[in-house]
């Protein structure tokens, strides 16, 4: 990708001239938090804030579970998890928001409220998705993923290296949003670690990420606490950090721009130790 590139963001202008770091904010109701939507909005607004002074450049809201074997969400649920949020983080903060949905009653809504970017793990197939973010006038990030959550991680297998099936189905996707009027400028790409993927598959994905900058371009990665590391350290989610760490620096060393990640300073400093090391061999 152009290394100066810069991506316009709604009313942000994100500088993608080097790595930059997405901090995780889930809306997702768990079994510990049953104290009602203000303490929840409360909450969601305090961790943002506190992402942001960590070095977060952008926060990703998402209100549907994606990891293996999560449940779907109607879009009306998501909505009502999702709109808040992005609204307080948009007029509280003023933050760089990203909504992470497939849902084009979702894209409108978020976008309509100050939102920046979307990402769709579905890279815009559900039905009406591509028009909505057109509309939108966002940037969207598009992933690759085999199956759906429910299922895709029973036995996930490629006919080709997991890195040409990733490529050909990226460089698919962006030719349809291409083809849809969607410019080139306004994507992002991201292999889709943890989505119908072995351990293997994963590894060998991210040992040959650098493949996908042919592709020429802003790569976003997500392997924050993911089975992946779980099952190379036999550790529990939340023993994940100096594992995700490691894939952190491999990752920005093979090109990845945005890091969405769960621990923010820790990242920031890992991907900024990283970069620092990168640039004296430009
Ligand atoms: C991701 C991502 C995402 N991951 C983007 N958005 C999740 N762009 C949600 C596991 O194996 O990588 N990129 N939105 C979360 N999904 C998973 C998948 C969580 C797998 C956990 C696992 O543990």
């Amino acid at each position: 990708m152009n290394p100066t590139a810069s991506l316009m963001c709604g009313r942000h202008r994100l500088d993608l001239s080097y790595p930059r770091v997405m901090g995780i904010l889930n809306v997702t109701p768990d079994s510990f938090s049953d104290g009602g939507r203000h303490v929840a909005l409360d909450d969601a607004l305090r961790h943002a804030e506190r992402m942001l002074a960590e070095g977060a450049a952008l926060i990703d809201v998402g209100g549907e579970s994606t990891r293996p074997g999560a449940d779907s969400v109607s879009p009306q649920e998501e909505l009502d998890r999702v709109a808040p949020v992005v609204e307080a983080l948009v007029r509280e903060l003023d933050a760089l928001v990203s909504v992470d949905t497939s849902c084009p009653e979702v894209m409108r809504e978020s976008a309509a409220l100050g939102a920046g970017l979307i990402n769709d793990v579905r890279s815009l197939e559900r039905e009406g998705a591509l028009a909505a973010a057109i509309g939108s006038g966002l940037p969207v990030c598009l992933m690759h993923r085999q199956g759906e959550p429910q299922d895709m991680q029973q036995a996930p297998r490629y006919d080709v290296p997991i890195e040409e099936a990733v490529a050909d189905y990226l460089a698919a996707r962006v030719a349809e949003c291409e083809a849809a009027g969607l410019r080139r400028e306004r994507l992002l790409l991201d292999p889709g670690f943890g989505f119908g993927k072995t351990v293997e598959h994963n590894l060998r994905l991210l040992n040959r990420m650098a493949c996908l900058d042919e592709l020429e371009l802003p790569l976003l990665v997500g392997m924050s606490r993911k089975s992946m590391i779980g099952k190379v350290l036999e550790r529990p989610v939340e023993e994940r950090l100096p594992g995700g760490l490691a894939l952190t620096s491999l990752a920005v060393e093979r090109g990845a721009r945005i890091l969405r990640v769960h621990d923010v300073a820790p990242s920031v400093d890992a991907v900024n130790m990283t970069w620092a090391v990168l640039k004296e061999g430009c």
